[in-house]
């Protein structure tokens, strides 16, 4: 074995049966995903999101450098300050009565059969917000200057982790992304080598939740993959 190296931990012994079985429990489990729109204000454990951020930060990274910070806001300012600021830029992503759209008319004519618009009161009716900003410099110490590697590519694994633990723990997600979303860095108190990449909204569904049938439509198999 080289050197600073250990033997590859066990994984479950399982056999190819129990495999495919598991494999199609776990999708399964997440097809029933879906991003939430309409959060209840019920209360979520603090555990629960600690739980979902070690999970991800489990995620593969370039040089095991591991570029992200999660900031887990629950504080009802925070929130309704984080909704303000998102607010106005989204007021500019679709226009108002006094600006045109920043959004082009394609780009607009996609998010139709969504049916978002400007108003964000999640942000402030959701337990949680989850702000997760990828870190361009700072290595495993975080010195702010060291160089990291495929940092949107690690942050992007990290996020995907994290949602499925909270999906996992029955929670509802939202993966929202003002842009510009500047304003996180200076309301969640971060240095200027962090780039904020998403907002992870979670909590319980609101009674009237709704999914968009338009989100239902997954493509098969045979169109996302191919084998060779
Ligand atoms: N950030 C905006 C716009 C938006 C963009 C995409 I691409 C979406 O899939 C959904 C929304 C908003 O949150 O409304």
């Amino acid at each position: 074995m080289s050197e600073g190296h250990r033997p590859f931990p066990d994984l479950p012994r399982l056999t190819d049966e129990e495999r495919v079985q598991r494999s199609a429990a776990a999708f399964e489990r997440l097809r029933s995903r879906h991003s939430c729109r309409a959060f209840a204000n019920t209360p979520v454990p603090r555990a629960v999101i600690e739980n979902a951020i070690l999970a991800a930060g489990t995620a593969p990274s370039g040089a095991n450098h591991q570029p992200w910070h999660f900031a887990a806001i629950s504080s009802a300012e925070k929130k309704r300050a984080i909704r303000e600021a998102a607010e106005a830029e989204e007021r500019k992503f679709y226009g108002d009565g006094d600006s045109a759209a920043k959004a082009g008319d394609e780009w607009l004519g996609a998010l139709a059969p969504i049916g978002t618009d400007a108003h964000k009161p999640y942000l402030e009716t959701a337990p949680w917000l989850i702000a997760c900003f990828a870190q361009r410099k700072g290595g495993i110490e975080e010195d702010g200057t060291t160089q990291n590697y495929y940092v949107s590519e690690s942050l992007g694994i990290a996020c995907g982790l994290l949602i499925a633990t909270l999906h996992e723990a029955g929670l509802a997600t939202l993966t929202h992304t003002p842009s510009p979303m500047g304003f996180l860095r200076e309301l969640c108190g971060r240095p200027d080598w962090e780039k904020p990449l998403m907002i992870v909204v979670v909590g319980h569904p609101a009674v009237d939740a709704t999914v968009p049938e338009h989100a239902l439509r997954k493509k098969p198999l045979e169109k996302i993959s191919s084998w060779l």
